[in-house]
């Protein structure tokens, strides 16, 4: 049986995290919380579900890959603590690698996917960029802009992930591509964020996701 390690980045989810904690499957071996200093409760849910919590100041992305080094499972989940990213859609996840893929991606926009948190402007930027790096880099990707995923923990390291904010699932899809990984769409359906505020800004982050699409393509 595979060791299957969740990490999930965290800042200021009270009203969320629990849910997201109490719905895993009970076959997860490791919680990996990495929190962006909250200043509410979600440290302390955290501990009380049991998840292992490191900290990090910079951003989503730097939160990731933190959680990626410290995670020990052979199969490592990436997700959200907002209650966008289903946990019953774990399995799907998990069965991807386990039958030889290296990443596996939930895809809101293949047969069975959806979303009810994307926004018309984002919905077209996601598109655009999709777009742009299929055709650079000869992919079939559905979906580019989004963060539930999992992957063969011996294969991240290859990865040399250096985002910090919010481009890190695109660095990740160009990535994966470069290094010629197995890749699996899986449909995934991202539900609106229970409570709270998203931190993502269109502009901001588009901008910063196009500069890691220049950057990748002058990298070679
Ligand atoms: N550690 C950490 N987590 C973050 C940060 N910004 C967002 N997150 C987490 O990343 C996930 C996605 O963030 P969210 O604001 O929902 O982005 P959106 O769904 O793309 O609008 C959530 O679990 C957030 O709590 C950050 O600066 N640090
Ligand atoms: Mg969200």
């Amino acid at each position: 049986m595979s060791k299957i390690s969740v990490i999930i980045p965290t800042l200021n989810e009270e009203k969320n995290l629990s849910r997201v904690l109490e719905e895993l499957p009970d076959y997860v071996d490791e919680i990996i919380v990495v929190d962006g200093y909250s200043k509410d409760r979600t440290v302390e849910i955290a501990k009380d579900h049991g998840a292992k919590v490191i900290f990090d100041e910079i951003g989503k992305g730097s939160a990731l890959r933190k959680g990626m080094k410290k995670a020990t499972g052979d199969i490592v989940i990436m997700m959200d603590a907002d209650c966008s990213h289903v946990p019953s859609e774990i399995p799907l996840l998990v069965a991807g690698i386990e039958s030889g893929f290296d990443v596996c991606m939930g895809s809101r926009f293949i047969q069975g996917g959806g979303s009810d948190d994307i926004t018309p402007l984002r919905r077209i930027g996601n598109k655009f960029f999709v777009f742009l790096v299929n055709l650079i880099w000869g992919m079939n990707y559905s979906d580019l802009c989004y963060g539930y995923r999992s992957f063969r923990r011996d294969c991240i390291e290859k990865l040399e992930l250096e985002s910090d904010g919010f481009g890190i699932e695109t660095e990740i899809s160009i990535k994966a591509a470069k290094n010629k990984l197995r890749v699996l769409e899986v449909p995934s359906y991202e539900k609106a964020r229970r409570s709270g505020e998203g931190k993502l800004r269109t502009f901001r982050d588009g901008w910063i996701i196009l500069k890691r699409i220049a950057k990748e393509v002058f990298r070679g």
